[in-house]
């Protein structure tokens, strides 16, 4: 394979020092690095945000080793030169004084004490093969969020035990719109293509609040051009800065306002032939279905007027091929609602009504690279598992290849997962309601966590492993597709700081050392991330260097893709829906819970500055929330009003499974009959100083229920009431 890397060369020592200060006499960070020079040497090197999945680019520099500043790589297509709040306050976790700094295990009365890494190693190896001796391997699970080296070593780890469960964080993220995007077009997610959109609708997807850099500045550049943004959301969020509509919406219903549009669409004859015809399997079924989706009947369902469900949909075939239904990632049918994995699947046929897969401006599908076949010899494969995942035959429409996690909460229930590893995952806090996870994990025979500070799934496990932060280690290589290929590589730039903390690849080969299955982990990472890279004509040296290499170009066309389906055609109606016993052709679902009189929805988003609860005991992230009270419930004017009810006021919110108590932010922003609650507060782990008891935790209110055979949480299927907290 052809490599063309991307030339930057990281200055080093005091080279670098003089060129970047004469750099330029206005900014900041030259101001910052005259200071720095004054005081020190400095170095810079390349590595990967761990702020989130995005795993930005970035660059980080150290005046005499110790972090000085962190700034977006140039050539990162996601960083493009600039890091979120997030990038910049997670870069602080190296010195965090939350961290954990030594192997920990449970002891009698429940509190933790220090363990050395040797016995940590052989008491959980010793528990790890006396359950696969008792209940076999498939009685073993790991949960993660994937990371570059976290996703191969957990992955290898648990098939070489013997066990096929691994999760990632899905079911509470992106499963349902992931298996539905996969079950209409063959392909996990999309893009929209924003260089030569003319119109674009997000359904519940906020660039401006749930931040990748190179999405705020595609979306800016498009609103620059002229191209009409809708927001569809029942809150107007942060994206609003670049939109031109804003369509509040009733939680839970936008796969009506999608039939609406596609009624439309198919009735008035403004979809595309040829693309339907030539391109597409079942579009005579779902025209028939959809014709009693009239915009009268969708106004019904998700309160948007039927006036401005025929607006959108005439102005999108004027657009069209160059316009899309962008295709979100979690609060609106990530893993939201029962609808969810439909929602997605809507969100698709409307896209290929108008004819915009692969097209100028229109909905994309691209490629990713990935490692390609290593040296046997070196790296011994792993026999695959006997039994299959658990939780894959429940829930068929899972994405291939990432099942629920919350098949392992049933599981530790009813005895067939007895020893659980959580990587990088705090599954208690976010993956489903924390009273459920506890009660779950308490029945369990063994619980390891891997993790950097004592997270609420920590303190419910046996024994706690602490990894050094992402910028004193050294990652496995990460590949990333789109119309260009790269490969970029989290390299460590600190020192190990804590001498009781260990990479993530250290843990898992002593773990597996430990548990008898050693000889699958003959290799350092720096070995397998070399061959890795051979692979595809790179080199651990040249990544190193420069960070991110751009790979063989995969020859981008605009033109309709090839559809990775059964039926290698875009698919309105999908045997493998039928076959799980659903509508196998797109249609109408509705949500599960329907506020009563009263009662409220209640949805969940993003801030600008926190990542999921990772980020809530950071210092300088902590401090800003306490300093905006960005930990507040929005609740809209007109109904704050009826109840009485001031901004700044302390409320009580209860569900059906909780209730909790937290300061109401009065707004215009959201649609009456909605509440708002950002996601990342609410933490309850004693060690987590800062954090501890600022919010409250939307997942402590919604009850444990799943998406029928896609396992998602179902994580806005609630209804709260609220009162005013009197004194
Ligand atoms: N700042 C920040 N950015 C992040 C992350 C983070 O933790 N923090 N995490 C990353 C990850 S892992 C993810 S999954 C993405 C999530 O990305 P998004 O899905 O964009 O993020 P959210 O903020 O959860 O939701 C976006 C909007 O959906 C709206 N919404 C809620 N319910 C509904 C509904 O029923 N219908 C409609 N139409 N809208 C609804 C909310 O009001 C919110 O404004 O963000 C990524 N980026
Ligand atoms: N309450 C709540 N629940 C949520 C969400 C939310 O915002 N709030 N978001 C949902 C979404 S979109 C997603 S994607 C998932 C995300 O769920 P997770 O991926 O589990 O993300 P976090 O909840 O932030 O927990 C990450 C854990 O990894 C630890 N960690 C951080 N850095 C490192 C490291 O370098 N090494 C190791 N080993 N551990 C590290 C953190 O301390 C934390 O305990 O949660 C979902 N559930
Ligand atoms: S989007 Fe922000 S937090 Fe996520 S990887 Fe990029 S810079 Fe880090
Ligand atoms: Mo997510």
């Amino acid at each position: 394979m052809r490599c063309n890397p991307t030339r930057r060369t990281f200055l080093k020592g005091t080279a670098a020092t003089a060129v970047l200060a004469a750099g330029g006499a206005c900014s900041l960070g030259a101001w910052q690095r005259e200071q720095a020079e004054a005081a020190g040497a400095l170095t810079s090197g390349p590595s990967l945000c761990n702020g989130c999945s995005s795993k930005c680019g970035l660059v980080a520099t150290t005046r005499d080793g110790r972090l000085w500043t962190v700034e977006g790589m140039e050539e990162h297509p996601y960083s493009k030169g600039t890091l979120c709040g997030r990038g910049h306050g997670t870069a602080q976790w190296a010195y965090s004084d939350g961290r954990l700094t030594q192997p920990m295990k449970r002891v009698e009365d429940g509190s933790f004490a220090p363990i050395s890494w040797d016995d940590a190693f052989a008491e959980i190896g010793a528990k790890v093969q006396e359950i696969v001796a008792e209940a076999g391997p498939e009685a073993l699970a790991i949960i993660q969020d994937p990371r570059p080296s976290g996703k191969y070593y957990s992955k290898r780890f648990m098939n070489a035990l013997g066990s096929a469960n691994v999760y990632t964080h899905a079911a509470a993220c992106n499963l349902s719109k992931e298996s539905g995007i996969e079950q209409a077009t063959g392909a996990q997610n999309f893009s929209v293509d924003f260089a030569n959109t003319k119109m674009v609708v997000f359904i519940g997807r906020s660039y401006g609040d749930a931040i990748r850099p190179s999405s705020v500045k595609s979306l800016a550049g498009a609103a620059a051009k002229g191209a009409r943004v809708v927001i569809v959301d029942p809150r107007l969020n942060n994206t609003g800065v670049f939109a031109t509509d804003w369509v509040p919406i009733k939680p839970g219903t936008d796969i009506a306002l999608l039939l609406g549009i596609a009624n439309v669409l198919v009735t008035r004859d403004l979809y595309d032939h040829e693309f339907v015809e030539q391109h597409a399997v079942g579009f005579p079924e779902f025209a028939a279905q959809v014709a009693d989706y009239t915009p009268e009947w969708a106004e019904g369902i998700c309160d948007v007027p039927a006036a401005t469900i025929e607006e959108l949909a005439e102005s999108l075939a004027a657009a069209a091929p160059a316009c899309a239904i962008e295709p979100s990632w979690r609060a609106a049918f990530g893993c939201a609602y029962q609808n969810s994995f439909e929602t997605a699947r809507c969100v698709c046929a409307v896209n290929a009504l108008l004819g915009s897969w692969g097209q100028k401006g229109g909905a994309l599908l691209t490629s990713s690279p990935k490692a390609g076949d290593l040296d046997p010899a070196k790296f011994p494969k792993v026999p695959a598992p006997a039994s299959p995942r658990l939780g894959d035959e429940e829930y068929p429409l899972a994405l291939s290849g990432t099942g629920t996690n919350l098949a392992v909460l049933n599981g530790c229930n009813d005895g067939a997962i007895q020893g659980v590893f959580f990587y990088n995952s705090n599954a208690v806090q976010g993956y489903a309601q924390p009273a459920k996870w506890r009660e779950a994990l308490a029945k369990a025979k063994l619980v390891v966590t891997i993790d950097v500070q004592m997270s609420e799934t920590a303190l419910e496990s046996d024994y706690v492993l602490p990894e050094c932060t992402v910028l004193e280690r050294l990652e496995l290589p990460e590949f990333i597709g789109g119309k260009k290929h790269y490969v970029a590589l989290r390299t460590p730039v600190l020192e190990r700081i804590h001498p009781e903390t260990k990479p993530c690849d250290e843990i898992f080969a002593g773990l597996a050392e430990a548990c008898g299955v050693g000889q699958y982990f003959p290799f350092t990472v720096e070995e397998l991330a070399d061959a890795q890279l051979a692979s595809v004509g790179t080199s651990l040296d040249e990544v190193r260097e420069a960070g991110i290499v751009e790979l063989t170009d995969p020859e981008f066309a605009y033109g309709v893709p090839t559809f990775k389906t059964p039926t290698e055609k875009f698919q309105f109606t999908s045997e493998k829906v039928g076959t799980a016993g659903l509508n196998p052709v797109i249609g109408y679902v509705g949500r599960l819970v329907e506020p009563a009189e009263g009662e409220f929805f209640l949805v969940g988003g993003k801030q600008g500055i926190h990542s999921h609860t990772m980020t809530m005991n950071l210092e300088a992230l902590n401090a800003i929330s306490r300093e905006y009270g960005l930990e507040r419930l929005w609740m809209a004017t007109s109904d704050a009003e009826s109840l009485g009810i001031a901004d700044g006021d302390t409320v009580e919110v209860e569900s059906s499974e909780a209730t909790g108590q937290v300061t109401v932010k009065v707004t215009e922003r959201l649609k009456p009959g909605v509440l708002f609650l950002p996601t990342h507060y609410g933490s309850t782990s004693p060690y987590l100083t800062r954090a501890q008891g600022l919010g409250i935790n939307m997942m402590d209110f919604v009850p444990l229920h799943l998406e029928p055979k896609v396992g998602s949480v179902m994580s806005q299927e609630v209804a709260v009431k609220v009162r005013k907290v009197e004194g």
